[in-house]
């Protein structure tokens, strides 16, 4: 039987092929910086003018399917996980280190049906790596198969996590709790590129051996946790659960042993849900 969804991968790796090279040309000027929830919560014309252009080329071959982005949703769009075809969208995942011109920065979207990843795109865009997956199919980066590392004890591990000052003191405190607990256990390394979606296929290309985050987005999950899934990796919550796209927290880990320990170093703290207003 033929694939149902194999037109809309494709049309995904061409729309961020487009995208990319948009974000890589705006890297030439001058950035303009705003604002969105706080001060260190950053914006630009790109990213909106990236997201317009992903969203009208796959309106225009998909009419019918729906969407989430990242900077629709910013300008009062709902945030709600349908069973219609969905595209997932982060038009630059990575937006400070694109700013600053640091060189992890990608084009993350994933597809889902009836609320499940059928597949998911990134582009990070400076590397010039595609990484694809689609569900049952493997994962691939520039084409060629990548695959975790397989590790199953976390002492082994070279950790990814994100550290940044979100105004709450008290989200602070526990990110900053988790980092010491992880560090100290002890893991190789604890590093943070910047990107959720670089994050995750640093994991599924065997770079880094798990990945943990509370406080993303659906947009910046969606795309990664397919690659991941596909490389052989398992994605789970932060509480050892199964993985809720609109939770807005996530492990990513080379196997079941190093995500279920790493469960036991993480303090839970909550970060609200993508979907709070709409069910
Ligand atoms: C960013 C993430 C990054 C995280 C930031 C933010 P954006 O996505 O990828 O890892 O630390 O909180 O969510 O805003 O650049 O698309």
């Amino acid at each position: 039987m033929s694939d149902p969804w194999q037109e809309c991968l494709e049309h995904c790796v061409e729309v961020a092929t487009q995208a990319g090279k948009v974000i890589r040309e705006a890297l030439k000027s001058d950035i303009a910086v705003m604002h969105k929830s706080s001060q260190v919560d950053l914006v630009t014309e790109t990213d909106q003018r990236v997201e317009r252009l992903i969203i009208s080329s796959i309106k225009a071959k998909f009419p019918t399917h729906s969407f989430i982005g990242e900077e629709s949703v910013a300008a009062g769009a709902p945030s709600v996980l349908t069973d219609d075809p969905t595209w997932i969208i982060d038009p630059i995942d990575g937006t400070t280190n694109f700013v600053h011109g640091f060189p992890f920065v990608c084009v993350s979207i994933g597809f889902t049906v009836k609320k499940q990843i059928e597949f998911g795109v990134v582009y990070s865009c400076i590397e010039d790596k595609m990484y694809t997956a689609r569900k049952g199919k493997g994962a691939f980066c520039n084409g060629v198969p990548i695959k975790v590392s397989g590790q199953e004890d976390l002492s082994q591990c070279l950790v990814l996590t994100e550290v940044c000052f979100k105004k709450d003191p008290h989200r602070f405190d526990a990110m900053m709790a988790n980092l010491r607990s992880v560090l100290t256990i002890p893991v190789h390394g604890i590093r943070s590129p910047g990107s959720a979606a670089v994050n995750m296929c640093l994991v599924a290309s065997g770079a880094a051996d798990a990945y943990y985050h509370a406080g993303i987005h659906c947009w910046d999950m969606a795309g990664g946790a397919a690659v991941v899934t596909e490389a052989g990796g398992v994605v789970t919550d932060v509480s050892g659960g199964p993985f809720d796209l609109m939770s807005r927290r996530l492990i990513a880990a080379s196997s079941r042993a190093v995500a279920e320990r790493l469960t036991r170093h993480i303090t839970e703290f909550n970060v609200g849900r993508d979907d709070a207003d709409g069910s």
